[in-house]
């Protein structure tokens, strides 16, 4: 058997594994929960909508609850900043030095059908309102078949499988995203509404012009899961602005996926410039986010660039 290695003592700084110990042990939680949805009354809405101006749904509640209680109790996290809340949480310690950055429970629309969602996390040092390229920690965990986190620290990707004891043990190291794929995971009913440069850049995919052949379609409509099948197989995840506007967030979505992305070998653009170049000036902004193998994510680039 393989030797077990916790996601805590894989991360060698000892800050930065008191964070991840804490995240781990509210993920699993989050999994356990998930795992009963359907025997427990945790599905549907809680009765309230927010910042973003979406119903919450009662996972969302719980998984935010349970991340932010965690989070609490390590000394070196100055702040909490969740997608559902307005305003970051504050802890008032002066041992505080991070910012930890999360998305609760992504692909809300999933929750009550069964399908994959995730958790999403960024850390900062300092303030939350930094380029992406500052990051420290990023990660996300996919709530699947097995529970799995996705974490890098800055030097290479690792995934970490979720025993039956509510360990994340290390499953694999080194993870590259292979350079071009043949999927591209796109809301294909938004495609009227995308500048007309990412409809071009679809029908060539089509085409079979890059690579010889054409590329197929996959869109579960979890972020987690759509980035983690390209992180696996390679190919490109594309949610362009529409009308200049955005949907995903930069901060607890694109900043942490484009890190994950960068550091096992692929890319992350709004369209036009790279996503962890981006300065945020709000803790909710959105953008553009197209992230996935290198070649499909520069020749999507310099179509748009192109189409200026
Ligand atoms: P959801 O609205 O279900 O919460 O972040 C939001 C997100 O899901 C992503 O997980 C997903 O990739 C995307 O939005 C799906 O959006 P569409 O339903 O517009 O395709």
């Amino acid at each position: 058997m393989a030797e077990r290695i916790e996601v805590s003592q894989y991360v060698k700084d000892a800050d930065l594994s008191a964070i991840v110990c804490a995240l781990a042990k509210a993920c699993a939680d989050i999994a356990q929960k998930i795992r009963f949805a359907g025997l427990d009354d945790i599905y549907g809405a809680a009765g309230a909508v927010n910042v973003q101006g979406e119903e919450q749904q009662k996972l969302d509640v719980f998984a935010n609850d349970v991340l932010t209680g965690a989070l609490r109790k390590v000394d070196c996290v100055a702040a909490a900043v969740s997608e559902e809340d307005d305003e970051p949480i504050l802890f008032d310690r002066a041992t505080g030095k991070y910012a930890v950055i999360f998305d609760p429970l992504d692909g809300s629309s999933n929750i009550d059908v069964n399908v994959n969602v995730g958790t999403i996390f960024s850390v900062q040092a300092g303030s939350p309102l930094q380029k992406g390229e500052n990051q420290v920690m990023a990660g996300y965990v996919v709530y699947g078949p097995s529970t799995v986190m996705v974490l890098t620290t800055g030097a290479g990707v690792a995934s970490f499988t979720l025993d039956d004891e509510g360990e994340f043990l290390l499953s694999a190291e080194n993870m590259t995203m292979p350079a071009q794929g043949f999927y591209y995971s796109v809301n294909e009913a938004n495609a009227p509404k995308w500048d007309a440069a990412y409809r071009e850049f679809l029908a060539m995919l089509l085409r079979g012009e890059m690579g010889g052949k054409a590329y197929g379609a996959r869109y579960i409509g979890s972020l987690v899961a759509d980035f983690h099948r390209t992180l696996l197989k390679g190919g490109v995840f594309l949610y362009p602005a529409m009308g200049g506007k955005g949907k995903l967030r930069l901060l607890y979505e694109a900043n942490p996926l484009a890190m994950i992305a960068e550091q096992s070998g692929g890319g992350a653009v709004n369209g036009a410039e790279r996503i962890l170049d981006l300065m945020p000036t709000d803790i909710h902004q959105r953008v553009g986010f197209i992230v996935g193998s290198k070649r499909e994510v520069e020749a999507l680039q310099k179509a748009v660039l192109g189409a200026r």
